[in-house]
């Protein structure tokens, strides 16, 4: 056979070839990685991989020499609100005032303020604003993720949300994972009870059309209590979904032990999680997605337990939480660098955080997050000499070249239209 491409001297070439899916507590420090490595492919998918001088003799049409720069697996960004109309830079005198989030949901604005944008947006605008930002998040080197609905909170406008996702999914050669979270948010005088039914009356149909792998809900203070989390969660099982909690992102409501004791694909935020709940994850499959970026720009001083999470041997995945909102960023390798500071996740831990974890998290464990003979080849070659740099120097971009499904996708940090 031969191959299209063909890399070599890749300085370190991290392939996340474990033997288990999940990466948990001690194992996230080990990174196995080739040094002076090779990786080649044909039509997009990788059919060796190795060292430089075992490669020398491969046939291939094309061969590009690294120079010892690291080479890594496509990075798996598994929390975004990728959908949505509108921004919300109309409140940063309100955020700067020190009024807190949950105040400024409970005046009508927040996820409102997105809902009403949203509601104003064609299906057509709010594709080409979504394929925007999956540019921008494909040149920080993001090649497969995952994209929530939340700012319609009526079924016509949930629906054109993940209408735009199933269309970015076919039009797109990056896997993404649809997640129905019309739960986002109670709309402006409604009763909570009520809404929440209307919303599991669309699970059948969603199933039905394919329009959702996952359910979430916002479990928060003034928005969805426990109960209405596990009656609707359960709901959602009994449909045939995986679930995902928006948990314990600013009070401290149980959410985390909810989503353990449902077995969901994973818990988000996580900063108010109980000590007991972090334990818990030790014996759980649910992952542990944490979204460092949220806590920095919602501008808390405390940050997510991740290393009482990975000490008692739970899984942690990383993922920006892209949004209009809390997390206005695309930039998954500035979460990265907040993980080292902020979260004091080694740098191992922190690249098992970003593929294979990740991958988990949202169902993609077989096809993205891990370099393997016969799978994608969704590659990054990085602007970097080892895998401690990229969370090391922050607020730059790193990526020397994107591949997706073999082909180059952005180049030095820009998206190639
Ligand atoms: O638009 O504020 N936390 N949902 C829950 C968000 C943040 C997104 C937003
Ligand atoms: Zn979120």
């Amino acid at each position: 056979m031969i191959l299209d491409t063909l890399l070599i001297n890749c300085g370190q070439l991290l392939t996340m070839d474990y033997a288990t899916d999940l990466v948990k507590g001690e194992q996230m420090n080990e990174l196995p990685f080739i040094e002076n490595g090779a990786i080649g492919w044909k039509n997009g998918v990788i059919q060796y991989i190795g060292t430089t001088e075992e490669a020398e003799t491969i046939e291939r049409l094309n061969t590009i020499d690294c120079e010892g720069k690291l080479v890594t697996p496509g990075l798996v960004d598994p929390h975004t609100h990728l959908v949505f109309g509108g921004s919300r830079e109309h409140e940063i005198a309100m955020k700067q005032q020190g009024v807190p989030y949950l105040e400024i949901l409970k005046q009508g604005g927040g996820i409102h303020s997105t809902v009403q944008a949203t509601r104003d947006t064609t299906f057509e605008d709010l594709l080409n604003k979504a394929n925007f930002h999956l540019n921008r998040l494909i040149s920080y080197g993001v090649t497969a993720l995952e994209a929530k609905s939340g700012y319609g909170l009526e079924k016509e406008t949930e629906l054109k949300q993940l209408r735009v996702v199933k269309e970015l999914q076919s039009s797109r050669n990056v896997p993404i994972a649809s997640t129905f979270l019309g739960a986002h948010a109670v709309p402006r005088n409604t009763n909570p009870d009520v809404f929440l039914s209307e919303m599991e009356s669309m699970f059948a149909m969603l199933k039905e059309e394919d329009l959702a792998s996952f359910v979430d809900i916002f479990c928060e203070e003034g928005v969805f209590t426990i109960e209405q989390s596990r009656s609707y969660l359960t709901k959602a099982k009994e449909a045939g979904f995986s679930v995902k909690i928006h948990a314990d992102e600013i009070v401290s409501l149980g959410g985390t032990e909810l989503a353990i004791e449902l077995e969901a694909a994973s818990a988000d935020h996580l900063i108010a999680a109980s000590d007991q709940a972090v334990e818990w994850f030790g014996r759980s499959e649910t992952v542990a997605v944490l979204l460092p970026g949220t806590t920095f720009y919602l501008n808390k001083e405390s940050y997510a337990k991740a290393r009482d999470i990975i000490n008692y041997g739970g899984a942690v995945a990383l993922a920006t939480d892209f949004n209009p909102g809390s997390s206005p960023t695309e930039n998954i390798q500035f979460i990265m660098n907040l993980a080292m500071l902020k979260l004091k996740m080694t740098c191992e831990e922190i690249w098992n955080a970003v593929t294979v974890n990740a991958a988990k998290a949202i169902g993609m464990e077989g096809i993205a997050g891990r370099l393997q003979v016969g799978r994608r080849a969704d590659v990054i070659i990085w602007n970097a000499p080892n895998y401690q740099y990229v969370p090391y120097h922050y607020g730059v971009n790193h990526t020397n070249t994107v591949f997706i499904n073999g082909k180059e996708a952005a180049k030095g940090g820009a998206y190639l239209e």
